[in-house]
């Protein structure tokens, strides 16, 4: 497709930004990045891709991920380094397999990378790993986080230096299979008119290793506060949960429904409820959309991944792109073009 002309739109083909639409490494593939600005420096997050062999199906066994490389630059357009195995899935004392989506943070002088695994019985839960720097080695704890499910950990810090980790993920993550907190083996996806599954939220204890609180639910509703049904493809939680803080407003963002936008909800706390804002970066190549959000030096940037170097919808490839808040608060979309 043609570049965009549309002012109101960033456009990754511009001639000054062109390493924006690049991928940030080709050597290994990478997906899903958290990006984090710690002692000034950019680090990423990602999965690791590999190209295991195990056969494409419907709960997504074909993101058979086995460890975590993080990468770092000191500014976007900088020479990215990967810093090699942070973690490896076979370090992980209750793992059993698929290390998807992960995220980070800083606390009491330690950085803890969380991560989600299939444990031994298959299930997906939020486990933890430390380290004294933030490109690892990571040691795990012994046992996945208590209370912990499902896929997609995003942990936000406050500025009153509260943490929350917002997580989740529909279909291959297993969301639909918890309700109220109580796992059931047979839990199904929604029905098209029935209310849409939503993402969750906790707060994280002192220690950082485990929930302060009751696991909540997270409401994004439209602009009349009404809660989204299964049907609204395009706006309902699927995945990939983000927080960032913008001019004292929580910015939630996710990729819906079976659409894959990344779209993003405005709220007054970090609980919510979240009001559905509109579209923050449209369908990428390859069958997921996963992003991160950070300022670095007065700029915002987004981080995404695409199947730009492999084709394959489990091979892909982190990029990272400016994005832009508008005066109203607004969040201009960016559309993901090679
Ligand atoms: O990387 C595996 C899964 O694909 C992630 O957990 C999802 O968010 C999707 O990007």
């Amino acid at each position: 497709t043609a570049p965009t002309t549309d002012s109101t739109e960033i456009n990754t083909n511009a001639a000054d930004d062109k390493y924006l639409q690049q991928p940030l490494v080709s050597h290994i593939y990478t997906a899903d990045p958290s990006a984090h600005v710690f002692n000034g420096r950019i680090y990423i997050y990602p999965s690791h891709d590999t190209a295991t062999g195990t056969p494409e199906n419907d709960n997504g066994d074909h993101f058979n991920m086995m460890d975590y490389h993080i990468l770092s630059m000191d500014a976007v357009g900088g020479k990215v380094t990967d810093h090699g195995v942070a973690l490896h899935v076979k370090d992980i004392p209750w793992a059993g397999r698929q290390l998807w989506a992960p995220d980070a943070a800083f606390a009491n002088g330690t950085y803890y990378l969380y991560f989600p695994v299939k444990d031994k019985q298959d299930v997906f839960r939020i486990g933890v790993a430390t380290s004294k720097t933030p490109e690892g080695p990571f040691t795990a704890e012994k046992e996945p986080i208590k209370g912990s499910y499902s896929i997609d950990p995003c942990v936000f810090k406050d500025d009153d230096g509260s943490y929350y980790m917002y997580f989740g993920g529909i279909w291959g993550g297993q969301l639909q299979r918890w309700n109220n907190n109580k796992y059931d083996s047979a839990g199904k996806l929604r029905q098209p008119d029935e209310q849409a599954i939503l993402p969750r939220v906790a707060k994280l204890s002192a220690d950082m290793k485990s929930f302060a609180g009751p696991v909540k639910e997270v409401k994004v509703v439209d602009s009349a506060g009404k809660l989204y049904k299964e049907k609204d493809n395009d706006r309902r939680f699927f995945e990939a949960a983000w927080m960032h803080k913008y001019n004292g407003k929580y910015y939630f963002s996710y990729s819906t429904g079976d659409t894959h936008n990344i779209v993003y909800a405005i709220g007054d706390n970090p609980n919510g409820p979240f009001t559905y804002k509109g579209v923050l970066l449209s369908p990428v190549e390859g069958w997921t959309n996963h992003h991160s959000i950070i300022e670095k030096d007065g700029k915002w940037y987004l981080f995404y991944h695409d199947i730009q170097l492999s084709g394959k919808t489990h091979l892909r490839n982190v990029k990272v792109t400016e994005l832009k808040h508008n005066a109203d608060g607004t969040i201009t979309t960016i559309h993901s073009q090679r």
